[in-house]
């Protein structure tokens, strides 16, 4: 008997110039689980016959039921090239954009991304989306056309056309990647058919190829085109298997773990280089400090919670004490967890560059550090859309409660694209999710999987609060003993600034030291530099600003202001719905001599009194939601398509026919498309699509702000707290 498999793949986690740590990523339905299966049985821990059948890596019932992918799923597999053995841990992500989320932070996990084009829909706009995320994260890209069956045995073209095609679909692929990549990166990384970053094949008939290979096999297009004409496409399998083609690409295109970590570190770590922990990450050193991030929660039934994820830098072992960042918690590692295919087997240790799981880890959600000490964590993994629509959601027994809410936490670490609140106004529990699909998900899982049962409300959309003018004069807030008082003033945050934290050049949070790359975003945004530098904070796409000067106290309740300052953004004063884009300006402080006078109970109630003051002298409004999407139909629906848009409050922003095809963008209110892909089915006769391109919140019409103001305080039970301020 030779080796085990489990054995090998211990063995080279060893090495990490044998490892590539990738992601599989693409539109919805473009084949990635498909592939991902076949990848598996190529490397024998498939078997050939259900590759391809059966999506194996949809674990959960409800995504075989519907045929597409919700959760990330890790797997490992060793590939031989000649003598050299690799192991690929790899990481297969949904397509559909309500769980974007979760590509966003396989991302993290991982240095090099196959992204799949399927050859007859070629670039969709998830195709972009997913671009962005990977190199957001400065995870190189490499192409991968599938589905190239279709086009010789549906649409049964020439290999001209074939061959235009796909010079059409990396010319675009390229373009993206030059216009979306950090300037170093666009350049370097464009793929091309002649050093092999580009493969084309079909996931379904597991064959693949690519320029290298061909040339190395002896292998024509040709070959290609008589296999179909003969329906002799097994042989092609044989002859240009698809994992052997795709994986030899990835090993020779995707860095290894530490060639990646040099140059991903600087942009997802902000700690210090030169400290001990900063050199083992930019060296992905197995013999430094231990740091993992967690890019993935998933309950097991057996195991309970498993935290997967990258491991950095050090090496992980069992009953190791450990510190998460973010939960500021110690404790000790339980299991440790690798993956033999889609197998987790429990193994001692782990070194630095693998993909892994840790058991036991009760409190940890995914974007948590966990290092040896008290670390600066890793950049806070931020998805590039926010949940938009929201259901309450109740147990239909009351005696279930407690377990209602047990179970809503383990829903939450499971799938963070989810946001659970308390309204403390009703007792009832609401869940905020990226749209329909995502909310029906959630609550059939609840149902099904955890078998509780549940009722929930109808959807209603989640809006923002902003201010639509800079405060003349510095409102003043006041603390209850009248002994300290703060003077504020606010403005709208510019539409650059906006734009930038939005593509995550800018990163949120509490600014503790001289931090230079924060102030040269922001200046590149346009903000004067005196300002960048008093930056106290930003959070949720406010920003927080200290323009006071020689304030003696000032470090000692600066902290008490930033809280209270989250506390109102969190909260706005038209209808208690989170704000955005408001810059606050601290402009002058009025202090209690003694500290005593000072305290959180004078010092809360000020600042709150000021900043609310000031936003109210602001013209908030309420601002609500709007998703781009690109339509495509036959061409004579055009008419319908825009009817539709046009009776939804929606804007026509672009229409182009291609060939019998029609292609529309259109911008519309997401409190409006409630059932919008049943009314596109039925004034399409079902053969329209939709697909999400962007989203952002945007000015309520000036006649549904006061009613839709009303709705939400009568919803919440809370009276006019706006009237109440401008007293
Ligand atoms: N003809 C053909 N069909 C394919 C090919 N690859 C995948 N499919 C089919 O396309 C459909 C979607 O495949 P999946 O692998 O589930 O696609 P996916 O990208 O994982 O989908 P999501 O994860 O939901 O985004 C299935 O019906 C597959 O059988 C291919 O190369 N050729
Ligand atoms: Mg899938």
């Amino acid at each position: 008997m030779g080796e085990k498999m489990v054995d090998k793949v211990t063995r080279i986690m060893k090495t990490p110039e044998q490892i590539r740590n990738i992601a599989i990523c693409a539109h919805i339905d473009h084949g990635k689980t498909t592939l991902s299966d076949n990848l598996l049985a190529g490397a024998g821990m498939m078997s050939e016959d259900l590759a391809g059948k059966v999506c194996a890596l949809d674990f959960h019932g409800d995504e075989q039921a519907r045929g597409i992918t919700i959760d990330s799923a890790a797997v490992s597999m060793v590939h031989t090239i000649g003598e050299r053995e690799f192991l690929i841990n790899l990481i297969d992500t949904p397509g559909h954009v309500d769980f974007g989320g979760d590509v966003t932070r396989a991302m993290r996990a991982v240095d090099g991304a196959v992204v799949l084009c399927c050859a007859v829909e070629g670039i969709m706009p998830q195709t972009e989306t997913v671009l962005r995320q990977a190199l957001k994260e400065r995870v190189k890209p490499i192409l991968f056309i599938n589905k190239v069956d279709r086009l010789m045995k549906e649409l049964q073209l020439t290999p001209e056309v074939m061959q235009e095609r796909f010079m059409k679909i990396i010319a675009s692929v390229n373009k993206l990647i030059k216009s979306i990549a950090e300037e170093e990166f666009g350049s370097k990384w464009q793929v091309n058919v002649q050093d092999g970053s580009v493969c084309f094949g079909s996931a379904f008939h597991n064959w693949a190829m690519s320029l290298d290979y061909m040339q190395k096999k002896g292998i024509s297009f040709k070959d290609v085109i008589d296999a179909y004409e003969t329906e002799n496409w097994k042989e092609l399998g044989k002859k240009a298997p698809l994992h052997e083609v795709l994986l030899n690409a990835v090993v020779k295109h995707h860095p290894n773990p530490v060639t990646a970590q040099a140059y991903r570190i600087p942009k997802i770590w902000h700690g210090d280089k030169e400290s001990e922990l900063g050199k083992s990450l930019l060296s992905c050193d197995p013999k430094g400090q231990v740091a993992f991030v967690v890019t993935k929660v998933v309950v097991d039934p057996q195991a309970g919670e498993i935290a997967a994820g990258r491991l950095f830098s050090g090496t992980m072992t069992k009953g190791k004490p450990i510190h998460m960042n973010l939960k500021k918690i110690d404790l000790r590692t339980q299991q440790i967890y690798v993956y033999n295919g889609a197998k987790r087997e429990i193994v001692d240790n782990v070194p630095a560059g693998n993909i892994i799981g840790l058991g036991g880890l009760k409190d940890a959600y995914p974007g948590e550090t966990i290092t040896e000490r008290i670390e600066e964590p890793f950049e806070k993994i931020s998805h590039i859309f926010e949940p938009v629509i929201t259901k309450s959601i109740e147990a239909k027994s009351p005696s279930d409660l407690p377990e209602l809410a047990k179970i809503l936490i383990q829903v939450s670490k499971e799938d963070p694209s989810l946001q659970i609140t308390l309204n403390q106004e009703t007792g009832e529990h609401l869940m905020s999710g990226m749209g329909e699909l995502h909310l029906e998900i959630i609550e059939n899982r609840i149902k099904e999987e955890k078998g509780l049962q549940i009722q929930t409300s109808a959807p209603i959309v989640v809006y923002r609060e902003t201010i639509t003018k800079p405060t003349t004069e510095p409102y003043e807030g006041k603390s209850p003993n009248k002994h300290n008082k703060l003077y504020f003033i606010v403005e709208p945050v510019s539409a650059e600034l906006k734009a930038a934290m939005k593509e995550g050049k800018i990163q949120e949070g509490r600014i503790k030291k001289k931090d230079m790359d924060l102030w040269a975003a922001l200046e590149a945004a346009g903000m004067n530099s005196k300002d960048s530098r008093n930056v106290k904070e930003i959070f949720n796409g406010n920003i927080l600003i200290d323009d006071t000067r020689g304030i003696v106290h000032i470090g000692e309740v600066i902290e008490m202001v930033m809280d209270t300052f989250e506390d109102v953004m969190n909260k706005g004063s038209i209808a208690n719905e989170p704000c955005t884009g408001v810059v606050v300006k601290i402009k002058d402080m009025k202090l209690h001599e003694d500290a005593i006078h000072r305290g959180p109970a004078q010092f809360y109630p000020a600042v709150r009194m000021g900043v609310r003051g000031a936003m109210s002298q602001a013209k908030p409004l309420l601002f609500e939601p709007f998703q781009t999407l690109r339509f495509e139909a036959p061409v004579q629906y055009m008419g319908e398509i825009s009817k539709l848009i046009a009776n939804k409050r929606g804007q026509l922003m672009d229409m182009q026919q291609e060939g019998e095809t029609v292609i529309v963008v259109g911008k519309l209110p997401v409190a409006e498309m409630f059932g919008l892909s049943s009314d596109l089915r039925s004034a399409t006769g079902g053969r329209g699509i939709s697909s999400l391109i962007d989203q952002n919140f945007e000015r309520l019409p000036d006649e549904l702000q006061q009613k839709i103001g009303q709705q939400i305080r009568d919803r919440k039970g809370i009276k006019n707290t706006l009237e109440e301020n401008e007293e």
